[in-house]
């Protein structure tokens, strides 16, 4: 018996016998000719078998006739047969003739869900919704940009570490905090490796890298958010500035994008009809406070003078960045300390604005930077100024009692970026099993 071979590969062999795998997507069943598309991880390849009939010209019901007309849709098969190419087929010019046909297992023939099923309901059937060749591109498009990220993290010498997602205090913030039962006390779920990142600058580890789950209680149902997802972190030592973090982030996300463009960009182009742009460097940089007058100027009012862009802000700001400098990215910079957390470092001669940004990529934020305060005094009143309580900080504070030197880093969620490369509506399509505060299943 032949190996089995991917669907992929076939079109490169001579015509022959071989033997493949795969999951059955239609079957044509007709008096004269049977026909089945069958799917593996590789592609889709049509099968086919003449029947045979007898001297008066009536079909038999023999092998693998009859276990063709058996099959439904989904099911698994390993077929042998011999490989044809003809260009007169439409899927591939290629197709394999059958010989024997053996039933893997047989699929309920009534499937759950269709093409136009709703998000939700395709969530539910999830492991039939990812047979979808778009779905699965996803998954192979980030295997494809987490591997560039590592290859640059380790050819430029930084630490991979896995932080604990248990601890014992709030990680980002007090609110969106996922509280569990520890043994007689309580702990909570890490929102973010911020404190552990920071911990190996003190360590001495001088570069680290984290990819990783964070979590949190964040109740609302926005296209962007999820209770748990992977977080992309990085942070490093002995910086002048922020601009040093953006620097990093720019060549990690070249060096990610160029590779998803080489190996999926033809895919990409049909199957999501959206072109990779590689970004070019320098990433566009705008003050937070001038991308405010600028969206302003074009007709948008972000509300509440003092706080954050909103989605419609980022939205408009990335559109003027598109039309005005070709960029798919921006970083909007110097965040107001009011709506800063306590560990980002303030502009020196002015405490309002910190050494911070928030990059946005086709409309959305996908990341958080800054440079940290590293200086304990500072730290410590920055904090109380929050309305921290420092001695609830201890354990954190230490790392910075026994010399540290100037860091800064950023965190990344790595289905935002996913979302927004693939011109996706929602981080659901591109989380492999999404968990939101009604979905806790499969
Ligand atoms: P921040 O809270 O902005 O910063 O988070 C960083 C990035 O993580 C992603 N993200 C999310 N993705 C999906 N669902 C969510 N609920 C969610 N929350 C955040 C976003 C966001 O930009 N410690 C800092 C980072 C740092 O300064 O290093 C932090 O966590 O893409």
């Amino acid at each position: 018996m032949n190996a089995r071979v991917l669907i992929k590969n076939l079109s490169a062999l001579d015509d022959g016998p071989v033997s493949v795998s795969g999951w059955v997507e239609t079957v044509r069943d007709q008096k004269k000719v049977q026909f089945v598309v069958l799917r593996d991880e590789s592609g889709a390849v049509q099968l086919v078998n003449p029947r045979n009939s007898d001297a008066d010209g009536v079909v038999i019901a023999d092998e693998p006739a009859t276990s063709i007309s058996s099959l439904s849709q989904g099911s698994f098969v390993t077929v042998t047969g011999q490989l044809k190419h003809d260009e007169r087929v439409k899927l591939g010019g290629i197709e394999i003739k059958l010989a024997t046909l053996e039933i893997v297992t047989l699929a309920i023939p009534e499937t759950p869900i269709a093409a136009d099923s709703s998000l939700d309901k395709r969530m539910d059937w999830r492991f039939l919704d990812l047979r979808n060749p778009k779905q699965n591109l996803i998954f192979r498009i980030q295997t494809t940009f987490e591997h560039a990220l590592r290859t640059y993290w380790v050819d430029n010498d930084f630490i991979e570490l896995h932080t604990p997602k248990l601890m014992a205090s709030a990680s980002e913030s007090s609110a969106e905090l996922f509280e569990v039962e520890y043994f007689d006390t309580k702990a909570y779920l890490a929102q973010s490796p911020q404190f552990f990142k920071q911990m190996a600058q003190s360590a001495g580890f001088g570069k680290m890298f984290e990819v990783g789950p964070a979590f949190r209680a964040d109740p609302s149902f926005t296209s962007r958010h999820a209770t748990e997802f992977t977080s992309i972190d990085s942070e490093i030592s002995w910086i002048d500035s922020h601009e040093d973090v953006m620097a990093l982030h720019e060549d990690l996300l070249v060096a990610a994008f160029t590779a998803v463009k080489a190996k999926h960009g033809d895919e990409v182009k049909t199957l999501f009809d959206v072109e990779v742009t590689v970004p070019s460097k320098p990433f566009p940089r705008i003050p937070l406070a001038e991308a405010k007058e600028i969206v302003k100027q074009h007709g948008y009012e972000v509300p509440r003078d003092d706080d954050d862009m909103d989605p419609e802000g980022e939205r408009r700001i990335a559109a003027y960045v598109k039309e005005t400098y070709g960029h798919e990215f921006v970083f909007l910079t110097d965040y107001a300390s009011s709506i800063r957390p306590f560990y980002h470092m303030r502009h020196e001669g002015d405490a309002g604005l910190t050494n911070s940004y928030d990059l946005i990529f086709n409309g959305t934020e996908i990341s958080t930077g800054a440079q940290r305060e590293h200086r304990i005094d500072v730290l410590v009143e920055q904090a109380k100024e929050k309305g921290l309580d420092p001695e609830e900080l201890e354990t954190y504070l230490d790392f910075f009692r026994y010399g540290v030197p100037a860091h800064g880093g950023f965190g990344m969620g790595l289905a935002r970026v996913l979302m927004l490369m693939l011109h996706q509506t929602s981080i659901r399509e591109v989380t492999y099993l999404f968990r939101g505060p009604t979905r806790l299943e499969p």
